[in-house]
């Protein structure tokens, strides 16, 4: 990674001029070459009120060795994976150039932040793809402040090179004017899977959400729907499926140990980056103190002994390290650890193998992160969404539908809700389907309100796990004019209709 400081340095001291020279730049020339993409790097940043961290990413296909004689073929940002952890200011704008080395039109999402749909990095709010061999310069002010990431938002269909599928991937994190919490150390881990393949059906067991309780409308509905389907000789829908698994693109046992002391607290900031699974992370020995959900500080920090993650879902957690060995800390799944999901925690003085103990059942519940008692605001309009599965329907996918229509498998498609700017909505979401949909919404934090029947408040967040045959609202205020893009987080979901956009009227 360059960073454009550097450049800005060299062609100074090539062209003879001092940094104090570099002040006396208009302020219009920097703006209006930034907005034309005219900007070349022999034209200096002005230092007063100008961005402080520029940074270059260029998309390219390279091979990435996850462990030895394990080399795979992905694209990726800066020939690495994960991409470069990106460090912004809240507040402070960042001018970002993109490169797109390989033959396909790309696009760039910064995920989870409060930014123009022009710089968004999704088509379908009208963000300029990234052409094949061309490159775009943006500037946005990144924000709100914690752990975001930024990836790829193209259509993968049938293609399991694109999309998700690649290494199109890299952690954000934005400062904030004050950091919250005490900590020795921080770490992101990048949870990813490589090698996919398609397969009928198989899904994993997937019990983990509080409460448990199903719609039983919405189960009769879904349940019927699927009967009908496989009565007339249908197959179920293709499934991803994958090879290998990582964390930070070297499997379990093949990368760095995390080496600590006791006593140390490490502050853990995980990102599930996968395109399809939902992750869960253990500690044998240790708990979890979760203090943010997809990078917003929670109000009620609380110690689990398991982390579960839906596609997109971050959460930052501190680990206090007060129980000495070798461990691996995983994935709960036994056979996606012992395909790779891991990276081994080794303590100063300890020695050995690394260890695992699966910890005991629990049930991942957002609710716990509140503070109990409290209730959200009431909204100006509430908005319906029920969401439906047609088994296999779209040339052996199952194809999704958010109220009766499945977002086509063009580019662009016509606003299905209208916001007005100011007001604050509530999204009811009722899943006739029994798989667990991370759901997002582009350029605006929602709270969580109720989930599987059950009010509650303050929890911010941009992907929500809705359960199978479950009911889950999200509220969020209309701040961010322009186009909005809402939709499941799953690949094979997302890119098969579950999708819907907002608009501003
Ligand atoms: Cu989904």
């Amino acid at each position: 990674m360059e960073k454009i400081g550097e450049s800005r340095r060299q062609f100074l001291k090539a062209a003879g001029l001092t940094a104090g020279a570099s002040l006396l730049l208009p302020r219009s020339s920097f703006s209006q070459g930034t907005m034309q993409g005219e900007r070349t790097q022999t034209i200096d940043l002005p230092i007063e009120n100008g961005p402080n961290v520029d940074y270059k990413l260029q998309i390219k296909t390279v091979p990435v060795e996850l462990a030895p004689d394990r080399i795979v073929s992905i694209t990726t940002y800066n020939g690495q994976f994960p991409g470069p952890l990106l460090r912004f200011k809240e507040g402070q704008p960042v001018f970002i150039e993109i490169s797109n080395e390989t033959d396909t039109p790309e696009q760039l999402h910064w995920h989870g932040q409060s930014v123009p749909s022009e710089v968004d990095g999704a088509s379908e709010e009208g963000t300029p793809f990234i052409p094949p061999r061309g490159k775009v310069r943006i500037m946005f002010t990144p924000k709100p402040a914690g752990l975001r990431f930024y990836h790829t938002h193209t259509r993968a269909g049938a293609n399991l090179s694109a999309g998700m599928y690649s290494g199109l991937v890299g952690p954000v994190y934005i400062e904030p004017k004050h950091e919250p919490g005490k900590y020795d150390r921080e770490i992101f881990l990048v949870l990813k899977e490589f090698e996919p393949t398609f397969s009928r059906g198989g899904d994993m067991d997937m019990n983990f959400l509080f409460p448990p309780a199903r719609v039983k409308t919405l189960e009769a509905q879904g349940e019927s729907a699927m009967k009908a389907s496989l009565a007339k000789g249908m197959p179920h829908g293709f499934e991803v499926g994958y090879g290998s698994f990582t964390i930070n693109g070297r499997m379990r046992g093949h990368a760095e140990p995390i080496r600590v002391k006791q006593g140390e607290r490490v502050l853990f900031h995980v990102l599930n980056c996968s395109a399809t699974e939902i992750r869960s992370l253990a500690l044998p020995g240790h708990t979890f103190r979760v203090v943010a959900l997809d990078g917003n500080p929670v109000p009620n920090p609380s110690a689990v002994p398991v982390l579960w993650l839906g596609t997109a879902e971050r959460i930052s957690a501190i680990v206090e390290m007060n129980h000495p060995g070798v461990w691996t800390m995983g994935d709960l799944a036994d056979d996606d650890r012992r395909h790779g999901m891991g990276i081994v925690v080794e303590y100063a003085g300890s020695t050995g193998k690394p260890q695992w103990v699966a910890p005991p059942k629990f049930l991942w519940n957002y609710v716990h992160f509140a503070k109990p008692g409290t209730a959200a605001q009431a909204p100006d309009e509430t908005l319906e969404m029920l969401i439906e599965k047609k088994n296999a329907a779209e040339e052996g996918f199952n194809q999704w539908t958010i109220n009766g229509v499945s977002f086509p498998n063009t580019a662009m498609a016509p606003p299905s809700f209208h916001l007005k700017e100011g007001k604050r909505y509530r999204i009811r979401m009722r899943n006739a389907s029994d798989d667990i949909h991370p759901v997002h919404l582009h350029r605006h934090s929602f709270e969580l309100t109720s989930i599987a029947g059950k009010p509650t408040a303050g929890i911010l967040k941009d992907v929500l796990m809705l359960g199978g045959y479950q009911e889950a609202e999200i509220d969020f205020v209309a701040d961010n004019p322009g186009l909005t893009l809402f939709h499941c987080h799953q690949q094979v979901h997302m890119d098969f209709g579950f999708m819907t956009l907002f608009d501003y009227v």
